[in-house]
């Protein structure tokens, strides 16, 4: 068997890697990977050691050369993680959204169709179903609730996966899309509110929480949206949705203040900042689908998996620091200065 795993230098594709060499030591394992700035060979470090890993730079937009690559390498399955993935730089530089996660995921799929696969796993995200109010906690994201988008990422995770529910029904192709909540664990991009509130913690930074910091997030841990994969594109029901999250709501003041205390810093870190535009109030997903027709169980709960990362943050400095230390100074600047 052998996978392509697109996206797979970043935070989830990275676990991804890691967790199928481990679960599937029979397989070849072929990463795909643009390496944008939230892209890092570091990352794979560990994976490159094994035979059964291979890595390939290359744009999954870029038809020429991913006909060529689906041509040589004959893959069985692709698990397509490779996306523009942050609503803040969605919401100032929307184009490469579109054209990565829309036009890419097309590209993918047409090499699929010309060369033949047996699944194509899209990953995407619950954003695609807006949000839901706060004062309902009656409420979750179903694989039945609309889609209903509010960011350019949203817009362009939505826009992909229905076009791979159309080359479902319009061409046969054998699809499975997965939805999964907020991801926190090992290698997650200092961009993201868990990174970003520990790395600044740790060095006595303000910490900026969006609005009121009352935004709710379902949080799921890597590994078990890993272990979600796996089944899905081994079990799964082609051109079926399948939504993953494991009931870990928590308001954003309560993740950061939570880190603070983990790390013995603070709250008069916290700084209260402009909110950012279109933002979604509360995420939770209904994961009954998966857990009574796959039989997946999360094994983290947030209480436990949030001190784990935090380990992880403070075992592995260097990991962290090499990115804050870069492009990534400009990018912090412009999007917080003033704010
Ligand atoms: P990430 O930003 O950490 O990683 C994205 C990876 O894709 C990077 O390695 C980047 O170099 C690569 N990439 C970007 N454009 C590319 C292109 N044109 N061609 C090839 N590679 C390209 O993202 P992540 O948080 O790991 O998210 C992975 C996937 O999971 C995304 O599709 C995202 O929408 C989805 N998702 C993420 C979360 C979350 O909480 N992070 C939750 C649900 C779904
Ligand atoms: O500095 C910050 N301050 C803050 O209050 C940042 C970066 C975020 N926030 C808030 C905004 C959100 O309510 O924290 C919450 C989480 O923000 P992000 O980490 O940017 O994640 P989110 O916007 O919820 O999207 C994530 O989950 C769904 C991923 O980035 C998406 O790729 C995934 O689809």
């Amino acid at each position: 068997m052998k996978i392509c795993v697109t996206g797979g230098a970043g935070f989830i594709g990275g676990n991804f890697v890691y967790y199928m060499l481990d679960q599937h030591p029979d397989y070849d394992i072929v990463c795909l990977d643009a390496l944008t700035y939230a892209g890092n060979l570091e990352t794979l470090e560990g994976a490159m050691k094994n035979p059964k890993f291979k890595f390939v730079k290359g744009d999954i937009a870029d038809r020429d050369f991913i006909y060529e690559l689906f041509e040589r390498e004959k893959f069985d399955i692709i698990v397509n993680f490779a996306a523009e993935s942050h609503v803040d730089r969605s919401i100032e530089e929307p184009e490469v959204f579109l054209k990565t996660n829309i036009m890419g995921t097309q590209v993918l799929m047409d090499a699929c169709r010309k060369f033949g696969i047996t699944r194509f796993h899209q990953v995407s995200t619950d954003e695609v179903y807006g949000d839901l109010p706060l004062d309902r906690p009656d409420l979750f994201f179903t694989e039945e609730t609309p889609i209903h988008t509010s960011s350019p990422y949203s817009s362009s995770k939505a826009g992909a996966d229905l076009l791979v529910l159309a080359y479902y029904r319009t061409y046969g192709l054998p699809v499975t899309i997965s939805r999964c909540s907020n991801n926190y664990g090992p290698y997650h991009f200092p961009e993201k509110l868990i990174p970003l509130m520990i790395s600044r913690a740790l060095a006595n930074e303000s910490l900026p929480v969006y609005g009121k910091g009352e935004n709710v997030r379902d949080w799921l841990h890597v590994y078990d949206h890993c272990s979600a994969i796996d089944l899905v594109i081994h079990k799964g029901r082609v051109g079926e949705v399948y939504n993953i999250g494991g009931h870990n709501e928590r308001t954003n003041i309560e993740v950061v203040k939570t880190i603070l205390h983990a790390l013995d810093k603070p709250e008069s870190l916290i700084s209260y900042v402009t909110d950012r535009k279109g933002h979604d109030l509360r995420y939770a997903i209904d994961p009954t689908k998966i857990e009574t027709e796959l039989g997946w169980k999360p094994v983290y709960n947030f209480d436990t998996g949030i001190q784990q990362t935090i380990k992880w943050y403070l075992d592995n400095k260097s990991w962290w620091e090499n990115i804050i230390n870069g492009d990534y100074q400009n990018y912090y600047k412009k999007m917080y200065e003033g704010r």
